[in-house]
């Protein structure tokens, strides 16, 4: 069973940004699906909360040079 996480993200100003976050998401273990939206500085994750947590996806959008708050 997967979670979903949504995060505000701050910082992101191009469509590379945007692939960063997702990139940087990506690559924590337990995620299903990392979806950023660019226009509206937010990122959809589906993860597995056996395997990863919203604050250590939380941390990697922020380790990847990005702001980031959990919204829900
Ligand atoms: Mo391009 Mo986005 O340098 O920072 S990746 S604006």
């Amino acid at each position: 069973v997967s979670s979903k996480a949504l995060f505000s993200v701050t910082g992101m100003t191009c469509s590379a940004c945007a692939a960063s976050v997702e990139k940087a998401v990506k690559r924590l273990p337990g995620i299903r699906q990392a979806l950023v939206d660019l226009l509206n500085n937010r990122a959809q994750v589906l993860f597995y909360p056996s395997f990863v947590t919203e604050e250590s996806i939380r941390e990697a959008i922020e380790d990847a040079g990005f702001g980031a708050t959990l919204l829900r």
